[in-house]
């Protein structure tokens, strides 16, 4: 394994950001029971009321900006540091908390995209911009009145999956954090690594969707359970 092949990777999801106050989706009170996501996280959703999405996402985007990163983002930001190039985070979060607390970025991949970048639907030209959308503003580079937030919806290919894949086939280790295991394909992930030959591990407030594939379970909330793994 040389250097810049990482040898765990580490999934992350919505609840690893809970504790810094931003939602989850499927927990009780989570955001997919507050709204439904066929009308604000699906393509067919945002050409029905564009409006409306864009709402959603600007208010995100506040919460995203008013949020600090929690022990557990700190404790895998140091352990990043500790270890160049050896531990790759792929996060299904669309905040920035793990690069605030210190991740190198590079080692940082946003497979469900980012809050604070904006995508033009037409030219798909993407850029960093957390200012508010809306229907009245143009795309900076074909000009179109169809600017989003850059982030995937439902039916819509997440990124770096090449990336992600590589990775997965070529880790020891692999670590989900804060996810529920029911969106695809992340929710693949671990069968990928396991059947690759990684070790898998899974720290989480219960046991996941896919929690019969982790030799080991740790169950609790990530600001105290992650720390207590990185140390
Ligand atoms: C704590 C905690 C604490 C709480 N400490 N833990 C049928 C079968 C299989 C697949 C499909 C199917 N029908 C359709 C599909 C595909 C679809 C899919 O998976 N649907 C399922 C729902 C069935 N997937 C897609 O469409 C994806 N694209 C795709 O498949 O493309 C095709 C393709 C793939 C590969 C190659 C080529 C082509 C795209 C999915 C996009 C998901 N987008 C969202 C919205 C992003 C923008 C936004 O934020 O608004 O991404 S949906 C939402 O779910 C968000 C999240 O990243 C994602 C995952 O949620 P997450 O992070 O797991 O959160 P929760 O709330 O579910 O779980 C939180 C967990 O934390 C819980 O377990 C808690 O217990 C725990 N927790 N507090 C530790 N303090």
């Amino acid at each position: 394994m040389t250097q810049d092949e990482p040898s765990i990777v580490i999934l992350t999801g919505a609840g690893l950001s809970a504790e810094s106050g931003l939602g989850t989706f499927r927990d009780a009170g989570g955001l997919w029971t507050q709204v439904r996501l066929e009308d604000v996280a699906t393509p067919e959703g945002f050409a029905r009321d564009p409006e409306r999405v864009l709402a959603f996402y600007n208010a995100r985007r506040e919460n995203c900006r008013a949020a600090q990163p929690n022990p557990a983002h700190r404790a895998l930001a140091r352990l990043q540091r500790a270890r160049p190039g050896a531990a790759l985070i792929v996060t299904q979060n669309v905040d920035d908390l793990h690069e605030r607390a210190g991740s190198p970025p590079a080692e940082v991949l946003h497979m469900h995209g980012r809050l604070d970048r904006t995508l033009c639907n037409f030219c798909r030209h993407a850029f960093d911009d957390d200012a508010p959308l809306s229907t009245a503003r143009g795309c900076p580079a074909c000009g179109v009145q169809a600017l989003r937030p850059d982030v995937v919806w439902f039916g819509e290919v997440p990124y770096h999956l090449e990336r992600i894949f590589a990775a997965l086939e070529r880790c020891d280790l692999f670590v989900s954090i804060g996810t529920s295991g029911e969106v695809h394909p992340a929710a693949g992930f671990v069968a990928h690594a396991r059947a690759a030959g990684a070790r898998t591990l899974e720290l989480n407030l219960e046991p996941s969707a896919g929690a019969r594939l982790f030799d080991k379970a740790v169950h609790g909330p990530a600001s105290r359970i992650v720390p207590k793994w990185v140390a």
